[in-house]
């Protein structure tokens, strides 16, 4: 029996982005998609050969969904910027955005040589030209910082995953967790949501954006395991949560919807990595679009059934290690 889920399938022209094709960079991955005026834009992390300065967010813009145009400049430029952003000039990676009414918020995990990082800063934009930073959202050590796409009960919500993960550098951490606001900047309530202690993310989880279903807020999440790869091995998977108590998980699957399996997920610049910051549904054809990073490396695109997904949620609960199960925390 395989040890992944048989629902998603892998856009033949993978990698879609490749660094190949563009003189100058090394690494073109872990993309962040929406859709706006009738594209498809992902946020795109990329590293340079001469790479003075980390990471950089960079905008793809497509009308297929395949075939995409990258800018020329950054999009993100924190470097120059008043303190404590220009603090955060390095690694601007891995953002995770979510359209809320007319506007597209940017969640970035920030980091820099000098203090703890990342932390995450939020940002917003309505054309995907002009970036207008909002404020640093979340202490360090915190990653994969996503926004709900409307409010619930009143009030703005995310996920994020503080801490960084089960290993000798931070021993507990790596687990999901929810929190409101009612301004997007001022968090709170927070709530754990999900352990990092199922079969294919045992050492870390990280969540994206929640999309919303009849069923739940459907999460792709990755998930990270401590044997194989440069650093482990990155999985892609997904949870639904509760449609009015979002901290409250109603399944995960049980196995990945994807796990590093083609040459450009295996072998690049960090090899076993498939990585998610987000995906766009289309309900009328039921299906999931899943851009994600192949082997920090490159860009690819897999597809499949919503409800297959969803279905697959639903399958079976490892009720020991969800809310409302044995929390590791105890509150109130
Ligand atoms: C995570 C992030 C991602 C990366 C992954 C695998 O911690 O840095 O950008 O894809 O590690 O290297």
């Amino acid at each position: 029996m395989s040890n992944i889920l048989d629902i998603m399938r892998r856009h033949p022209a993978n990698p879609i982005i490749s660094p190949a094709d563009y003189p100058g960079v090394r690494e073109v991955f872990n993309p962040s998609p929406v859709e706006y005026n009738g594209k498809t834009i992902l946020l795109l992390s990329m590293i340079f050969k001469q790479n003075t300065c980390g990471g950089e967010t960079r905008v793809a813009e497509s009308d297929d969904g395949i075939n995409f145009t990258i800018a020329d400049e950054p999009f993100i430029k924190l470097q120059g910027m008043p303190f404590p952003f220009n603090y955060y000039y390095k690694h601007i990676i891995d953002n995770r955005v979510t359209k809320i009414d007319d506007t597209y918020y940017i969640l970035t995990p920030v980091g820099n040589d000098v203090f703890s990082a990342p932390a995450t800063v939020l940002g917003s934009t309505r054309d995907f030209k002009t970036y207008e930073v909002m404020d640093i959202i979340t202490l360090p050590v915190n990653r994969g910082a996503s926004l709900f796409p409307e409010k619930i009960g009143g009030k703005y919500c995310k996920l994020d995953r503080p801490g960084g993960g089960s290993n000798a550098t931070f021993p507990l951490g790596g687990d999901i967790w929810f929190s409101s606001s009612p301004d997007l900047l001022h968090w709170g309530q927070c709530r754990p949501v999900i352990q990092a202690s199922f079969s294919w993310g045992s050492q870390k989880i990280g969540p994206t954006p929640p999309i919303k279903t009849r069923h739940g807020w459907l999460v792709i999440i990755h998930g990270v395991v401590p044997a194989g790869g440069d650093v482990g091995t990155y999985h892609i998977g997904a949870m639904l949560l509760d449609l009015e108590e979002p901290w409250k998980v109603l399944g995960v699957t049980q196995k990945p919807l994807l796990s590093p399996e083609m040459p450009y997920e295996k072998h690049g610049h960090v090899s076993e990595v498939v990585f998610p910051c987000g995906a766009i549904a289309d309900f009328k054809t039921d299906t999931l679009k899943l851009y994600y990073g192949g082997a920090d490396t490159n860009i690819c695109l897999a597809t499949g059934s919503i409800l297959a997904i969803i279905d697959a949620c639903l399958g079976r609960v490892p009720e020991d290690k969800l809310t409302p199960g044995k929390p590791r925390l105890e509150f109130a």
